[in-house]
C-alpha cells in the first residue's frame, strides 16, 4: 500500500484530465487515434517511484480491444491508479503506447454501482442475496427447464471480456452440465463471417499476419475498418509504415480518419463490398497482373474465380458502388506492383446479410496476388473485444465447435470430449446467438445464462431482443453491473473484472497473453471461472480446479492448437502464438508459409457472385444507415461511461448527416434528428459533416437512450455465419420537432419508451 494513496490518486485524476485535454486537441488537430506515443506514460511515470513501489503491481493485458496491448498496472487495493509500460519484450504488440482506455478506463473497477453481492428477484423487484441463495436459484432454475423440457431449451452467451480458461468452462458448463450445444458468444455479431470465410478458404478463421507484418509491409488494403478509433495502437504501427513509404488504400463509405493518411481513399456504398473487391480481382487476373506460379502451386479454383469476376466490369462496379473505374484499377495496380501487402478489415466487411461472400472476396484476392504466407504479407481481420479470438472461438463457446475448431459433428472429436467430460453430447449444432433469440419466440429456447454481454443493447433489433429477455422463463445475467439486460435477470450474478483475476487472452494476432490480478474482487464479486465452478459442483459435477493455470492443463490435454500454451510458458515468454502443438513448439508467427489448413494443403477459392443488402433504401426511407464506433467509448458503455473525463468529450451518440443532406432538410449540427427505420426510431444531435456522403448516415452505438439497435433488424442475417446485417438499415431522418408531429409509426413506442426509462448509465 502507498503511504500516500490520496497523493497518487490526486495527481492521476489531475494527469487524467491533461491528457484528455491532450487528446482533445490531438483529435482536431491531425489524429485522434492515440496519444503521441509516450505521452500517457510520461505523465504516469512523473508519479514518484518512491511512491508506487508501495502499491501492487502486475504486468498484464489490456481487457478493452483485441490489440491486446500490455502494460504494468499500479493498484492501492481500492482503485486502479496507473499504467505504464511494461518492459518492452513483454509487449510485442504496443511497446510503450496505448490508447486512452487502456491508460486511463479504470474509474468503472471501483465505481459506486459496481455489482458487489448477488440479486434475486423477488415480487418483480431485485433483492440482495447470499451466493448460496442465488446459486441455489439459478440450478434450479436452470435444472428446472432442462428437466422440463431438455438441454436444448437452454442457451448460454459466454463473454468474450472474461479470460480463455474461464471461456472454455463457459463451453463445458452448456455441454456437460446444461447438455446444450447453445452456447455461443459476440463473435456472432461481430466477425464470425470471417471466421467461416476464412476457414473456408485457408483453414484457420483467424489472422494470418503478425503485429509485426503490420509494421513491416508495403502496402495495405483497409476496409470497413475505423481503425484509428477502433484498434488505435495498430493505427499508430500502419501510419508510422506509411510515413517510412509503404502504400495504403482505404476503401470505405465514411472518410475516416485513418484515411487520411491514405494513398488512395475511395468512398464505397455501403453493403456491396463484394462488388468492388470482385472489380479490383478482374482487373488484376484481365491485365495477368495475379501471382501465377502461387496460384498454381497453391490453390485450388483459380479459373472459377476468374470466370465469376468477369460480370464485374468498371462500369458496372461504378454504378453499383460508386467507385469509379480508375479507383478500382489503380488499387489493382498498386496491390499487383507491391513486393508485400496486407489485407486488413473489420466491421463494415463482416456485420452484412453476405459477409461471409465479402470475406471470401477478399481471400481471394489475397491469393491471386500471393500474399499470404511470407513476410509482410497476408489477411488482417482485426478482431474486437479484447479476448474475441481466444474466449469467443479458439476455447470452443461455440454451436458448432470445440475448443480448437474442433467439429461437433465429427463422431471422434465429439467422443473424445464425451470421454473427458463424462457426459453426452449432441452431434447437432446448437443455436447461434442471433438464433437464440428468433428461436425462443418459438419455444424452443425458455431459459438463457448470459455472461458478460449486454444483449438487450447490442443484439441487432432489440425491440424485440428486449420481449425476448422479459418473456424468458428464467434468465441468470453475470455481469459486473445491473446491466439492461440484468434488469430483465431472475438473478444477477456479480462477476469481476479483468483487473481482479489471472488467466489469460488471446489477442487479434493469435498471441496468447498473460492477465494478472492487481487487485481483490470489488465486495463479494467473484471471477466467472469461480462462479462456474459452484454451479457445476451444485448441478452435480464435480469441478476441482484451484487455479486458472489448472484450466489451462486441461484446455492443452484437449485442444491441438493451445496443446503447448502453458501458463508457465507464456509468462516466461511474455507471449505465444498459436498454432503451438506441444511444450517444444515455438508458437506460430505467421500462418500457412507452407500449407494450408486444409485437407490438400492448397487454398481453395470460392467463385463469389453479386450481393446486395437484404434492405435497401426506398421512398419511405431514403437512407442507408451504417453504425459504429467512437474513440472514447466502448460498446454499450458499461465500462467507459463510468469515467469522468470521457463522458466530458462524448457524453451522447449522434448521427452523422452529409452537408447537402443536412440543409435539404434544415438541420445543423447539434440539432436533434429523429432516425427512423421501419422497426423503430431515436432522436440524436447530429453532426454534420461529409465524412459520410450524402446518401448515408452514421451513428454509434454507444448510449441505452438513443439505442441505435432499435433500427436495425433481428431477421437479416448471412445465411451461413448469422451475422446480423448491422451496417445497412433503410432510414428516413427529420428534424425532431418536425418528427414530433407526424404520424406514428411501427416501433416508435418502444423507442419512446426506451428514451425515457432505461438511460441511466
Ligand atoms: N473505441 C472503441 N474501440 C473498439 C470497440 C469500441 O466499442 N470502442 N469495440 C471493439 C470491437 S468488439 C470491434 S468488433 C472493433 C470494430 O472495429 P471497426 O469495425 O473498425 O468499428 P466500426 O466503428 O464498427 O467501424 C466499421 C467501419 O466500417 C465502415 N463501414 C460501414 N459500412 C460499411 C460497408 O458496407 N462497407 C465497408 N467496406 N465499410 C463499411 C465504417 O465507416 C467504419 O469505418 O472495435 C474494437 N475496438
Ligand atoms: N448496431 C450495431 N450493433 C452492434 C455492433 C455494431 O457495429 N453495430 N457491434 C457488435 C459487436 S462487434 C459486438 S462485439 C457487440 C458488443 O456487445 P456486448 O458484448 O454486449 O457489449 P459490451 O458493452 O462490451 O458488453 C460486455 C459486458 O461484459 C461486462 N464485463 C466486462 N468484463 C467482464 C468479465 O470479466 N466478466 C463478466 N461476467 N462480465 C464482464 C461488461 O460490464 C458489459 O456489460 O455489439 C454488437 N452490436
Ligand atoms: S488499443 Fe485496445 S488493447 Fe490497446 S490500450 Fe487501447 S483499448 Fe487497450
Ligand atoms: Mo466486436
Amino acid at each position: 500500500m502507498s503511504d500516500d494513496p490520496d497523493g497518487v490518486a490526486g495527481y492521476m485524476q489531475r494527469a487524467k484530465q491533461q491528457a484528455l485535454a491532450n487528446v482533445e486537441h490531438v483529435a482536431e488537430g491531425t489524429a485522434a487515434e492515440t496519444l503521441p506515443e509516450g505521452t500517457l506514460f510520461e505523465i504516469a511515470q512523473s508519479i514518484g517511484d518512491r511512491q508506487l513501489e508501495e502499491l501492487n503491481v502486475a504486468d498484464t493485458t489490456c481487457g478493452y480491444c483485441a490489440v491486446g496491448c500490455r502494460f504494468d498496472l499500479y493498484s492501492d487495493g481500492e482503485e486502479v491508479l496507473a499504467a505504464r509500460p511494461t518492459d518492452d519484450e513483454d509487449a510485442p504488440v504496443n511497446g510503450i503506447s496505448t490508447c486512452v482506455k487502456g491508460k486511463f478506463g479504470y474509474d468503472f473497477v471501483d465505481s459506486d454501482d459496481r455489482l458487489t453481492s448477488p440479486l434475486v428477484r423477488e415480487d418483480g423487484e431485485f433483492r440482495v442475496a447470499t451466493w448460496d441463495e442465488a446459486l441455489d436459484r439459478v440450478a434450479e432454475g436452470l435444472g428446472d427447464i432442462r428437466e422440463r423440457h431438455g438441454g436444448d431449451a437452454l442457451s448460454v452467451i459466454a463473454s468474450s471480456k472474461a479470460t480463455n480458461e474461464e471461456n472454455y468452462l463457459m463451453g463445458k458448463f452448456a455441454r456437460q452440465v446444461l447438455g446444450t450445444n447453445s452456447v455461443d458468444n459476440c463473435n456472432r455479431l461481430c466477425h464470425s463471417s470471417t471466421v467461416a470465410g476464412l476457414a473456408k478458404t485457408f483453414g484457420y478463421g483467424a489472422a494470418s499476419v503478425s503485429v509485426e507484418d503490420l509494421e513491416t509491409t508495403d502496402c495495405y488494403l483497409l476496409t470497413g475498418s475505423n481503425t484509428t478509433e477502433a484498434h488505435p495502437v495498430i493505427a499508430t504501427r500502419i501510419k508510422q509504415n506509411v510515413r517510412d513509404g509503404a502504400d495504403l488504400l482505404v476503401f470505405d463509405p465514411r472518410e475516416v480518419q485513418i484515411a487520411e493518411y491514405a494513398t488512395q481513399y475511395s468512398r464505397v456504398d455501403p453493403g456491396y463490398d463484394a462488388v468492388w473487391i470482385n472489380g479490383i480481382i478482374r482487373h488484376v487476373v484481365n491485365n495477368d497482373l495475379h501471382d501465377e506460379q502461387f496460384v498454381a502451386e497453391r490453390t485450388t479454383g483459380f479459373e472459377a474465380v476468374k470466370e465469376s469476376v468477369q460480370e464485374f466490369t468498371p462500369e458496372r462496379v461504378e454504378a453499383e458502388t460508386g467507385v469509379p473505374p480508375e479507383e478500382i484499377a489503380a488499387a489493382a495496380e498498386t496491390i499487383a506492383a507491391a513486393d508485400t501487402c496486407v489485407f486488413g478489415w473489420t466491421l463494415g466487411l463482416t456485420e452484412h446479410s453476405h459477409g461471409t461472400e465479402n470475406v471470401m472476396a477478399m481471400a481471394n484476392l489475397a491469393a491471386v496476388t500471393g500474399n499470404l504466407g511470407k513476410p509482410g504479407t497476408g489477411v488482417s481481420p482485426f478482431r474486437g473485444q479484447n479476448n474475441v479470438q481466444g474466449g469467443g472461438g479458439d476455447m470452443g463457446p461455440l454451436p458448432d465447435n470445440f475448443p480448437g475448431y474442433q467439429d461437433v459433428a465429427d463422431d471422434e472429436v465429439r467422443a473424445k470430449f464425451e470421454d473427458a467430460w463424462d457426459c453426452e453430447i449432441s452431434p447437432e449444432y446448437g443455436h447461434y446467438t442471433t438464433q437464440m433469440f428468433l428461436a425462443a419466440d418459438e419455444g424452443d429456447v425458455r431459459g438463457m445464462y448470459v455472461i458478460g454481454e449486454n444483449s438487450a443493447l447490442s443484439e441487432p433489433g432489440v425491440n424485440h431482443a428486449e420481449d425476448v429477455l422479459a418473456d424468458l422463463d428464467f434468465l441468470v445475467v453475470q455481469d459486473l453491473f445491473v446491466t439492461e439486460t440484468a434488469r430483465y435477470a431472475d438473478v444477477v450474478l456479480p462477476a469481476c473484472s479483468f483487473v481482479e483475476k489471472t488467466g489469460t487472452f488471446t489477442n487479434t494476432d493469435r498471441t496468447v497473453q498473460m492477465v494478472k490480478q492487481v487487485m481483490e474482487p470489488k465486495g463479494d464479486s467473484r471471477p466467472d471461472w469461480k462462479i462456474l465452478q459452484d454451479l457445476a459442483r451444485r448441478m452435480g459435477r464435480d469441478w476441482d480446479y484451484d487455479s486458472t493455470a489448472e484450466i489451462m492443463a486441461e484446455v492443452n490435454s484437449l485442444t491441438p492448437l493451445y496443446g503447448g500454451v502453458t501458463h508457465e510458458r507464456v509468462d516466461a515468454e511474455g507471449g505465444l502464438q498459436w498454432p503451438c502443438w506441444d511444450e517444444d513448439h515455438p508458437g506460430t508467427k505467421r500462418l500457412y508459409a507452407d500449407e494450408f489448413d486444409t485437407d490438400d494443403g492448397l487454398a481453395h477459392l470460392h467463385a463469389v457472385g453479386y450481393s446486395e443488402p437484404a434492405e435497401t433504401p426506398d421512398e419511405t426511407y431514403p437512407f442507408t444507415l451504417t453504425t459504429g464506433r467512437v474513440l472514447y467509448q466502448y460498446h454499450t458503455g458499461t465500462m467507459t461511461h463510468r469515467e469522468e473525463g470521457i463522458m466530458e468529450y462524448t457524453p451522447s451518440d449522434f448521427v452523422e448527416i452529409h452537408p447537402e443532406t443536412a440543409a435539404e432538410y434544415g438541420i445543423e449540427s447539434g440539432d436533434p434528428v429523429r432516425v427512423e427505420s421501419e422497426r423503430g426510431a431515436i432522436t440524436v444531435p447530429a453532426q454534420v459533416t461529409d465524412r459520410v456522403g450524402p446518401e448515408t448516415v452514421f451513428a454509434p452505438i454507444h448510449f441505452a437512450d438513443s439505442a441505435v439497435n432499435r433500427l436495425t433488424d433481428e431477421e437479416r442475417l448471412d445465411p451461413g455465419a448469422a451475422t446480423p446485417e448491422f451496417k445497412v438499415s433503410a432510414v428516413r431522418i427529420a428534424p425532431a420537432d418536425d418528427a414530433a408531429a407526424s404520424s406514428p409509426t411501427p416501433g416508435e413506442t418502444p423507442a419512446d419508451d426506451a428514451g425515457t426509462g432505461t438511460g441511466d448509465d
